[in-house]
């Protein structure tokens, strides 16, 4: 196959080809990206092993990928904030700049978000990609693109831990070791959060959530969410004042409410079932705000001066690389639950 463009395409549940597609050309205000590194996220194998996600259906062949960083190898019209050569890591959600939302500074509530990798919009999985130059971020020479790349997740963190209002002194409970919890784990620790606990079933992941700096872990052994949360206090030595939810489990959803204490606050971050039971008198009569985040919103600058002052190490999330002819390979393993973050090589040999 000739390969100028190849291109990650799923067209249909468990459908995914690599293709060589036509060279984008950039757009007035957008730059043409020769991509370098893609991290496969939980959606991106969802869509690929569902071809949904809730009300999002794959009805065309959409472009797989959003955790994403490169370098620019074209500019379009008009663009003066980047040049040819610029390493650049993308923020994969163009708004629409003129709703409401969009004008008060909440763009990530637009409702004509034109986000990669979710239908109908193409993602970046791709030798070449173009995207609004506004919504690249210039790397310093000593920031890697995967580094890049990882700043899209950490943008998750540093949303939760900004809707949690993480601070100095904190005693933080995170739901979910998987690389969400860890982001939101590596940001709470950053913020200045004192103790950091964090939960999951699987003792493998919590091992890896205490090499990142994790204070404390909590295998979930009880199915009684209030048994889970009693663990919790005894280990913190008292209630959390913020949870950061990250699994979407019920049990754990509740845990969580019955572990923060009265006055805090839990950030619902992992999504699953779409109605779930919880102890809401029990969360409305100790005033513990419960919170949702949708994606992140102006949390790019901040992650990347996280990154770039060496405040964070987002590195060691990476265990595993493959290059975009592997795509296949990468996405089977992480559809085998293996590692924490992947991440996909997107430059030719
Ligand atoms: O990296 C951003 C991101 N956001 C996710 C999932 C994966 N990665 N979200 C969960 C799913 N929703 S959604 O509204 N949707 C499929 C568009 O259910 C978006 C946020
Ligand atoms: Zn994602």
């Amino acid at each position: 196959m000739t390969d100028v463009n190849l291109t990650a395409i799923l067209y249909k549940k468990d459908d995914m080809r690599l293709e060589d597609l036509p060279v984008p050309e950039p757009k007035e205000g957008e730059v043409q990206i020769s991509m370098a590194n893609v991290g496969i996220c939980g959606s991106d194998v969802h869509y690929w092993t569902h071809g949904e996600i809730g009300d999002f259906i794959v009805k065309a062949p959409m472009i797989l990928g959003h955790e994403a960083s490169g370098v620019v190898s074209k500019v379009g019209q008009g663009v003066t904030s980047l040049k040819l050569g610029d390493r650049v890591a993308i923020e994969p959600g163009v708004p629409c700049r003129v709703c409401k939302y969009c004008k008060t500074g909440r763009y990530n509530l637009c409702l004509d978000m034109a986000f990669c990798a979710t239908p109908p919009y193409h993602g970046n999985l791709a030798r070449f990609y173009t995207h609004a130059a506004d919504f690249c971020y210039k790397l310093p020479d000593h920031v890697s693109t995967e580094e890049g790349a990882l700043l899209e997740p950490l943008s998750v963190g540093v949303h939760a831990c900004n809707r949690a209002n993480i601070g100095l002194g904190d005693r933080v409970l995170i739901c979910g070791a998987g690389p969400i919890g860890l982001v939101n784990l590596i940001t709470a620790k950053s913020r200045g959060a004192a103790d950091v606990i964090i939960t999951d079933i699987d003792e493998k992941r919590l091992e890896f959530a205490r090499q990142l700096g994790a204070n404390y872990t909590l295998k979930v052994t009880s199915r009684d969410p209030r048994v889970t949360a009693q663990q919790i206090e005894e280990t913190l030595g008292q209630p959390a004042d913020k949870t950061i939810e990250c699994s979407g489990v019920a049990s754990s959803i509740r845990t969580a409410i019955f572990a923060t204490a009265s006055g805090g606050c839990v950030v619902l971050v992992g999504l699953g079932a779409a109605d779930v039971e919880l102890p809401i008198v029990n969360a409305a009569v100790r005033e513990v705000d419960i919170r949702g985040i949708f994606r992140y919103v102006n949390c790019y600058p901040t992650a990347l001066s996280m990154v770039a002052s060496g405040q964070v190490d987002v590195k060691p999330l990476i265990t595993h690389r493959f290059k975009l002819e592997q795509s296949l390979d990468a996405f089977e393993a992480a559809k085998r639950g293996e590692g924490v973050k992947i991440m996909i090589n997107c430059e030719r040999k």
